[in-house]
Parts: C-alpha cells; structure tokens; sequence
C-alpha cells in the first residue's frame, strides 16, 4: 500500500484486520519530513506507526493520545517560535530516530527498529532514505511543505509541487520488491499531489506501480467533490484538474487498473470508466473502524482473488 499520513493510516487500521497484518508492506510518504531543532520528524511515518500500534491521537489523526506539550511550552517561553506542535512522547521518538539516523543508519533500517519496538506488525518503510522534500508554491513563492500546510494552515492556493532531491533519490530497499510481489497493489485515499505523487516520484517506484496496473486499485479521497480532509479538492482546482472523482481517476488512469469510489459518486462511476479505469462503488468515508474494514475488504476484492 502506497500511503500517506492520516487517511492512508485509517485505511490501514481496517486493512490489518481484514488480511494477516505481516502480509501488509507501506511504502509511506517522506515529502513532509522536516527537522526543527535539528530532530528528524517523519510525520507520515509516524502517523501510521501510531495508529497501528494503538497510539494515535484520534482526534487529531496524528500525535499520540494523550501527549503533553510541556518542552514545547518550554522552549516557547525560552523565545523558540514553536509553531510545529510537538508532544513530550512524539518528541521522544525523534529524538531516538535521529540518534540513529545520525550514527550512520539509513532511515529504512531506523524505522524498522522503531516499528519493531513499538510492535508494528506490518512492514513500514520510507519511499526513500534520501533526502526527498515537497515544497509548494503559493503567491508569494515557494515554500517547504509543513510552512505551507502546518504553519500557514493549508489556506494558500498552491500553482506547483515539486518533490527536492526526487531525481536523484533511490527507492529504499524493499519497495520495488514489494510493489512486484504484491497480490494488490493499494494506493491510499491519501492526497494525490502531496502524500502519493512524492512517493511515485522516486525514480523506478511510478514505473513499478504501472507495471502492475491490472492489480493496483486506488481509493479516492474526493467525495462528492470535496475531500474528507485536507486540501486535495482546491489543489486539484488550482493545479488544472476536475475538482471530481473524474479529475482522481485522470490522475491515476496510468497506474491502477481499479478506481473505488463513494456511493455519492456513483452516477460519475461510467465516466472514470470512459477514462480506461473500472469503477468500484463503496462506502469510502471511515467513520469507524468498521467503515474501515469493509472498505479495506472491498478494496482488496477490487484488485484480484481473494488473498
Ligand atoms: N499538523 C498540524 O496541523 N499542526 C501541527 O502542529 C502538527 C504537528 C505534527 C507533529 C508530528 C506529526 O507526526 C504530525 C504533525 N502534524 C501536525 C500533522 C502533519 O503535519 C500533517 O498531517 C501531515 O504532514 C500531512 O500528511
């Protein structure tokens, strides 16, 4: 599964339950990584260690429940700007991950150890070791992706993406196996242009997804129009793309053979399919872990036999 932060996460939770977790490999998202303080945060990463090891902030859909803020609150008061919320546990976790990182390991090795310790049962690991960044243009120029998103909150119409370091960026060892070896290929509700799109443009992951088109099934993040959460609909407006299940399916017609999409969408279902993709009908919005589970069931009915 290609996944970003919150909506890939959620998918995830319902995914786990329905195949044996261990079979499960996300490839995740690192254009949003970013380092205040000189600590390595991976938020997309760790938004889905935390949910599948039980921690998440639920409300929040990142963080860990029941965090405190009291180093923040303290390097506010010691004049740091602090706009990126960190809690003391999440705090924790960088600092572990960037001691390791720092005495020499790749960031695949470190997120395999962290995984391991926080008893993940799937198979998490980065697009990339290198270093990969989304940066954004919004009026004004460009800026790095958590400028645009945390600290301007994702108000911006944005005219440009693009992923810093992806040329020369190699995909992290194992995902190119697991993206060939895969019963279904699953690419996430995720943001298509700032979780999924930074993961295909390392080179070799985008032309490994296409080779397996037939078993890659996207799942939309745009329902009736708009996006359960996040900006994809007014990026998908602002980037020249049908703000509709028909501008998703555009997106993805060369990589996935499978598009599901909501039951509200349901009468644009002939349309994605004029555009080369099969449109699968379902209750895409995961309310709860059920709402997961069933769309994880379908999802994976979508892309071949039943594993
Ligand atoms: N999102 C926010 O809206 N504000 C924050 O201050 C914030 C801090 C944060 C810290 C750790 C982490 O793992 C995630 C965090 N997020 C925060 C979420 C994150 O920035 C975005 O949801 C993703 O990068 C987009 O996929």
């Amino acid at each position: 599964m290609l996944a970003g932060g919150v909506g890939g996460a959620r998918f995830l939770q319902g995914l786990v339950e329905v195949v044996d977790p261990t079979a499960v490999t996300i490839v995740g998202n690192v254009g949003d990584d970013l380092e205040p303080y000189g600590l390595h945060v991976s938020p997309d990463l760790d938004t889905v260690l935390y949910t599948l090891t039980g921690r998440i902030d639920a409300d929040k859909g990142w963080g860990v429940r029941g965090d405190t803020p009291r180093a923040l609150e303290q390097a506010r008061a010691l004049g740091a700007e602090a706009w990126f919320w960190l809690g003391d546990l999440d705090l924790g976790l960088h600092l572990a991950r960037t001691e390791m990182l720092r005495s020499g390991r790749p960031l695949h090795a470190v997120t395999a150890r962290l995984a391991a310790a926080m008893g993940l049962e799937a198979t998490l690991l980065p697009a990339t070791d290198d270093r990969l960044r989304t940066m954004v243009t919004i009026p004004g120029g460009e800026v790095d992706f958590q400028t645009y998103y945390v600290r301007r909150g994702h108000a911006d119409p944005v005219s440009r993406i693009r992923f810093d370091g992806a040329e020369s960026a190699r995909p992290a060892p194992g995902v190119l196996e697991a993206i060939a070896a895969a019963d279904v290929v699953v690419i996430a509700p995720s943001n298509p242009f700032i979780s999924i799109d930074p993961i295909l443009a390392v080179p070799g992951i985008r032309d490994a997804v296409a080779a397996r088109r037939e078993r890659v099934v996207a799942v939309s993040p745009i329902v009736a129009g708009r996006a359960l959460r996040g900006p994809a609909a007014g990026m998908l407006e602002t980037l020249g793309h049908e703000t509709s299940v028909v501008g998703v399916a555009e997106l993805y017609r060369s990589l996935a053979g499978t598009l599901v999409i909501d039951e509200e969408d349901a009468p644009a279902a002939a349309r994605v399919e004029r555009l080369g993709l099969r449109a699968r009908v379902a209750a895409t919005v995961m309310a709860n872990l059920d709402a997961s589970r069933a769309l994880a069931a379908q999802t994976l009915a979508a892309g071949g036999p039943a594993p």
